[in-house]
């Protein structure tokens, strides 16, 4: 991939600039990015350094998602997918939590890694392309689900990865990120959500909650939230999953179950920003609140939450939505069972609706929805095949210059 940098945009902080080939990242000018004290000695980006012995290599790819993509021929550790960059987020952010698990189940895939491909818009999580030792690119503001269908489309082989962050997302990107998702290109799309804009040093975001007090909100945001997940299955993607940044082992499980998707997986991941916006998920990650807080979804299990279970979803009979009861009160035969695979996207959308929009104090967790539908770049892939069988491509240009009809311009 041909490296581009040094084309400074908007607030002039940020660079457009491809991370060109696996292990040699093009280093983007410095973003506008927080002061704060370096980090404290003997802390390593990314988390423990670990090495981890490598498994075999897969003989077979994780799932559909991953057909097509060559399977490496000797297994991967986290180093090959560590680049030799210096990680510059801040310390104790959530995104080294992120690329640490990231790097810990790339391997776990069995893809070659220079069949990678990560695509991030600007942001802070956006530079998450320079650590991976991948192919790659720190794009453009919003655009990098457009450049990621472009890449998905064109490169069947590749597994493709989108970066964004809620203001990249889902500010200044909203729309490309619908259409994605509408589409269902195979790719994923990991969202890093700290409800804030923590590149830019701290202004509200379309996840703050009403009332937030920012930079840019001196008196208290206006603005109704959007809950990603609820954005994403208006849109109705065939993945869907929300995950927390500190819980590795379920990071990691949907991040696996994203990847072995075909289509559009769409992962909001909680994500802590102690600069900006400390302590936003503190409810679903503090030992004493998260069992009440974090309502866990799994598929073909009631869903009950609580200290002992004693919470859960039943359905308003009336009104059809999602309701949270007591137990005991209702009798446990009579909660929700999840059904990730339920053709109709209201289901989740129900489940989905059970998040705080203000102050987060209780929120589902897990895979909301996974279901089979085309995906965009193969039927384009087939497309281009059927087109190509009817001539050459030259003959195939021209007719499509041409077109059907001709007119006879007089005057
Ligand atoms: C066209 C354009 N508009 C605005 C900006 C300023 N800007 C840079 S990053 C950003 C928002 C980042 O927020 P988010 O996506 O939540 O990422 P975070 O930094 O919190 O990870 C904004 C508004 C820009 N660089 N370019
Ligand atoms: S998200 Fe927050 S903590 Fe993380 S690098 Fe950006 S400003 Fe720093």
């Amino acid at each position: 991939m041909t490296a581009v940098s040094g084309h400074d945009i908007a607030n002039g902080q940020e660079s457009l600039a491809a991370v060109s080939q696996p292990t040699r990242p093009v280093r983007a000018e410095r973003p506008d990015r927080p002061e704060r004290p370096a980090r404290p000695a003997g802390r390593t980006a990314g988390g423990p350094a670990g090495r981890r012995a490598p498994a075999a290599a897969p003989t077979a790819p994780i799932g559909p998602g991953l057909a097509g993509v060559p399977l490496a021929l000797e297994p991967l550790n986290r180093k090959d997918f560590t680049s030799d960059q210096e990680v510059r987020w801040c310390p104790g952010c959530g995104d080294y939590a992120v690329l640490a698990a990231f790097q810990g189940f790339m391997p776990e895939l069995g893809i070659r890694k220079e069949n990678t491909v990560i695509i991030s818009g600007i942001g802070c999580s956006s530079r998450f392309p320079y650590y991976v030792d991948s192919f790659g690119m720190h794009s453009i503001h919003g655009r990098a689900p457009a450049i990621a269908t472009g890449v998905a489309t064109a490169r069947e082989d590749a597994a493709v990865f989108v970066i964004t962050g809620d203001g990249d997302a889902l500010s200044i990107g909203g729309n490309h990120l619908i259409h994605v998702l509408r589409r269902n290109v195979n790719l994923t799309i990991l969202l890093f959500n700290n409800r804030i804009y923590g590149l830019t040093k701290g202004q509200y975001s379309p996840t703050s909650e009403i009332g937030k007090v920012t930079k840019s909100t001196p008196m208290g945001s206006l603005d109704n939230p959007f809950n990603p997940v609820s954005l994403a299955l208006g849109a109705e993607a065939t993945f869907v999953a929300r995950t927390i940044d500190s819980d590795r082992k379920h990071l990691t499980e949907v991040l696996k179950a994203a990847a072995a998707h075909r289509g559009t997986s769409f992962v909001e991941i909680y994500q802590n920003c102690p600069i900006f916006n400390d302590d936003a998920f503190a409810s679903v990650k503090e030992a004493e609140t998260k069992a009440e807080a974090i309502i866990p979804l799994q598929h073909g299990e009631p869903i009950r939450f609580g200290v002992d279970g004693a919470k859960g979803v039943v359905r308003n009979p009336v009104s059809g939505a999602f309701e949270i009861v007591d137990v005991d009160a209702v009798g446990a035969d009579q909660l929700v069972v999840h059904d990730a695979h339920a053709a109709d996207p209201s289901f989740a959308f129900g489940l989905s609706r059970l998040t705080d929009s203000g102050v987060l104090h209780r929120a589902p967790i897990g895979i909301f929805r996974d279901v089979e539908a085309p995906a965009y770049d193969d039927l384009a892939r087939e497309q281009v095949k059927l087109a190509s069988a009817q001539g050459s491509d030259d003959d195939a240009l021209q007719a499509l210059v041409a077109g059907r009809d001709t007119w006879t311009v007089v005057g």
